[in-house]
């Protein structure tokens, strides 16, 4: 029998490490994939695995988050699903913004009270994967426990950045360090597969991914009043409740940083990319109503499009190209990822633009783009060139940043002819 699971994704804290991409919007919001928002990859691995009760935690509730899952997640009214956003400056004060993971879930305990389930899956809004929760939710169901922790085998180099944990032959979790130093993990020794070993991945970490049964997290918040749930509940609760570890195999990563966020973007145009967009479990998204796009006379190569987009640019090659992005002729974009329009210019504003000297919507003619992530609704002058790399340092400008070698541009930003980045 299926469980009676509601899930909560855990929307994200202040969103520093994505910045400028969550200036304007709550990180769920931040586009992914040239058509996907965060936000779609948990629902969209909830809704595959048959669980529909879904609540989106985040600390500021931004216009383009509510109208995508307002307009994206449609239940019917005998399905008894939902996805809801819950925001923390609703019903508290700034200074009382969700101190952390656990923090978040705890605040929105109240809420969750008015919903019937018996288990409780959390989830993070910033990991790129694709995995059946049901067979998590079975795992812990069959086996009787009170939190089960979905667990990834890392190596050496990773290790410090994740929660790290042992278990004995029946996935019990022994030992827990949230984010251990080098020195702590050198004589550490974790339950992983000869293949992982093999690999090199000789640790087993968290994924931030629990399963609860309901009463045991509530007297965990009753008896803890720890507010992240790495740091605190987790390792509180090894050695007194049964804490299990469910060993997953397949392609996961974290996207919280811009440089892995723009990794695992480009990452989607290679032959053979480590997510698959092309599988049987769809990700769901907004569905637009848009045009097919529409390329002139351009060489493309490892080049991913959404839609509605028109393109008569020389060259597009290894990059992601978002809804309604124009690039005019004589362009080249490289190693980027164009996020793309919230809606297309009326043709007179263009000519307008065009006689007054203005940089329309997208990017212009004979212009050169290399390691650069651009925002929404951006608009790049004729002749402009953007070419990240680790030969420039990291800095914020009024419509840029730089972070790790990758230009950011921020949204809306308006590139004039000829600028040189
Ligand atoms: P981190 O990813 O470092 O470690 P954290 O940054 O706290 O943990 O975020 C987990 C998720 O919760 C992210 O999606 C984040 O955006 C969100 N989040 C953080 N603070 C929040 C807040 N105040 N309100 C709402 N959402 C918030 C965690 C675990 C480790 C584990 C890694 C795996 O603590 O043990 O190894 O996840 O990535
Ligand atoms: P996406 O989900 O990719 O952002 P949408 O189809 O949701 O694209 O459209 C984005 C938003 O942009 C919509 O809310 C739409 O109302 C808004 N929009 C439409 N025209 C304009 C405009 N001229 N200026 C700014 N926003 C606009």
């Amino acid at each position: 029998m299926k469980a009676n699971v509601i899930s909560i994704v855990l929307g994200g804290g202040r969103g520093t490490r994505l910045f400028p991409l969550t200036d304007s919007r709550s990180k769920p919001a931040v586009p992914i994939a040239g058509k996907y928002r965060l936000v779609d990859i948990p629902i969209s691995n909830c809704l595959n695995s048959g669980y529909n009760k879904i609540l989106v935690l985040t600390q500021f509730n931004s216009a383009s988050l509510n109208s995508h899952i307002k307009n994206s997640y449609h239940f019917d009214i005998f399905s008894k699903g939902f996805v809801d956003i819950l925001a923390a400056e609703q019903n508290v004060g700034n200074e009382n913004w969700y101190q952390g993971t656990a923090d978040a879930v705890r605040q929105s305990m109240k809420h969750l009270s008015k919903y019937d389930y018996d288990y409780i899956l959390v989830l993070s809004g910033d990991q790129l994967y694709q995995m059946n929760f049901r067979q998590m939710i079975d795992f812990h169901c069959e086996n009787e426990a009170d939190i089960t922790i979905a667990t990834i085998p890392v190596n050496a180099k990773d290790a410090p950045g994740f929660g790290i944990l042992k278990s004995d032959e029946n996935g019990d979790i022994t030992s827990f360090i949230e984010k251990p130093s080098p020195e702590m993990l050198a004589d550490w020794k974790s339950e992983v597969s000869e293949k992982s070993h093999s690999e090199g991945k000789d640790y087993l970490a968290s994924m931030g991914i629990y399963v609860f049964s309901k009463n045991v997290l509530r007297t965990l918040f009753e008896e803890n009043s720890g507010d992240d749930f790495g740091k605190d509940i987790i390792p509180a609760s090894i050695g007194k409740l049964k804490t299990l570890s469910y060993q997953y195999e397949g392609y996961w990563t974290d996207i919280g940083t811009t440089e892995s966020f723009y990794e695992a973007n480009i990452d989607l145009c290679q032959d053979f990319p480590k997510f698959n967009l092309f599988s049987t479990s769809p990700i769901f998204t907004r569905a637009r109503m848009l045009p097919p796009s529409k390329i002139m006379g351009s060489y493309v190569s490892k080049a991913v499009f959404g839609d509605g987009c028109i393109v008569m640019a020389d060259k597009i090659e290894n990059s992601i190209v978002g809804n309604r992005t124009r690039i005019d002729k004589g362009s080249t974009v490289v190693n980027s990822y164009i996020m793309g329009s919230d809606y297309y210019q009326p043709t007179d504003e263009i000519v307008k633009n065009d006689q007054e000297g203005r940089p329309n919507l997208g990017i212009g003619k004979y212009c050169y783009i290399d390691r650069t992530i651009i925002d929404k609704n951006c608009a790049i002058g004729d002749n402009v060139r953007i070419i990240g790399g680790h030969h420039i340092p990291d800095g914020d400008f009024e419509t840029h940043s730089i972070k790790e070698g990758i230009v950011v541009l921020k949204k809306g930003a308006v590139i004039p002819a000829g600028t040189h980045i």
